[in-house]
């Protein structure tokens, strides 16, 4: 039997990176993974997209859009894409990824979950502003960040990460379902222009990444060229401290999603078998 040998991170990032993540609450690396490692990972993301993978288990859906089967979703996104590819579970960006969390959150970060979001060719709509925490759970507070790589070049036209520096040090900010659709997973910041006048782009190429802090808040516009924007996001963090109270994310309790409701059936489905 070949003995597999474990990838080795080959990137660390710098004192001076490292201050700026805490500082501002983002960071720009310029490459995380290899040319010839996106093309494989491109393949393997069109094929999970393609084929609606995790659909009806509720983990493929539309983030911006109200999800109903046959329509076109504005902006797709796979929950978990590795459970549906295990190939995707190898990997040097997965590698580098984990290694520069660790420096920026300290060795017990852990991976922290995964997804995919699509941004199809002259079609894919923006991803609001929003801080990642408004989604999670209301009686833990997190320090976690997400990994976002891109396998094409990320530019303004086709919606790259846009952050406001400083916005990791605010307390999470009311969000709504987007265009206050219940049924929209998707959320965005309630009066984004009292918040966002300072937001700096992003723009990086194939296999660079984006890492930015739970509460910072971000966007990515919509994709306005004639090539489809694939990001691929991982999450890394510390574990989650219990709050004595928790905190009132209403926003989240007004949702009532095609999505949960195919995760509900898939469950009743499988538990029956
Ligand atoms: O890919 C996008 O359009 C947005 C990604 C995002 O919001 C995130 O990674 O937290």
């Amino acid at each position: 039997m070949p003995t597999e040998i474990a990838l080795e991170p080959t990137v660390r990032i710098t004192q001076e990176q490292i201050d700026f993540f805490h500082a501002n609450g983002f960071l720009s690396v310029p490459a995380i993974s290899t040319p010839e490692e996106i093309e494989r990972l491109k393949a393997i993301y069109d094929r999970l997209f393609e084929s609606k993978a995790g659909r009806e288990e509720g983990n493929q859906f539309d983030l911006g859009g109200s999800d109903e089967d046959g329509k076109q979703a504005v902006l797709p996104q796979i929950l978990n894409p590795k459970k549906y590819a295990p190939e995707l579970e190898e990997g040097l960006f997965r590698v580098n990824a984990m290694a520069i969390s660790k420096q920026l959150l300290g060795e017990e970060a852990t991976a922290k979950g995964e997804h995919a979001i699509f941004k199809p060719a002259r079609f894919g709509a923006a991803t609001p502003w929003h801080q990642d925490n408004a989604y999670w759970g209301p009686d833990h507070d997190h320090c976690s960040l997400s990994v976002w790589m891109p396998l094409q070049p990320a530019t303004l036209e086709n919606g790259c990460m846009q952050f406001v520096p400083g916005s990791h040090t605010w307390e999470i900010l009311p969000h709504h379902c987007i265009n206050n659709d219940p049924r929209v997973h998707g959320l965005e910041l309630d009066h984004p222009e009292k918040y966002t006048a300072g937001a700096v782009a992003c723009p990086l190429p194939p296999g660079g990444a984006t890492f930015h802090l739970n509460k910072t808040l971000h966007y990515a516009g919509p994709n306005r060229s004639d090539i489809p924007r694939r990001a691929y996001i991982l999450g890394f963090g510390l574990a989650a401290k219990k709050r004595e109270t928790p905190h009132d994310f209403y926003w989240n309790r007004q949702k009532q999603t095609p999505r949960e409701e195919r995760a509900q059936a898939f469950q009743k489905k499988i538990s029956a078998c």
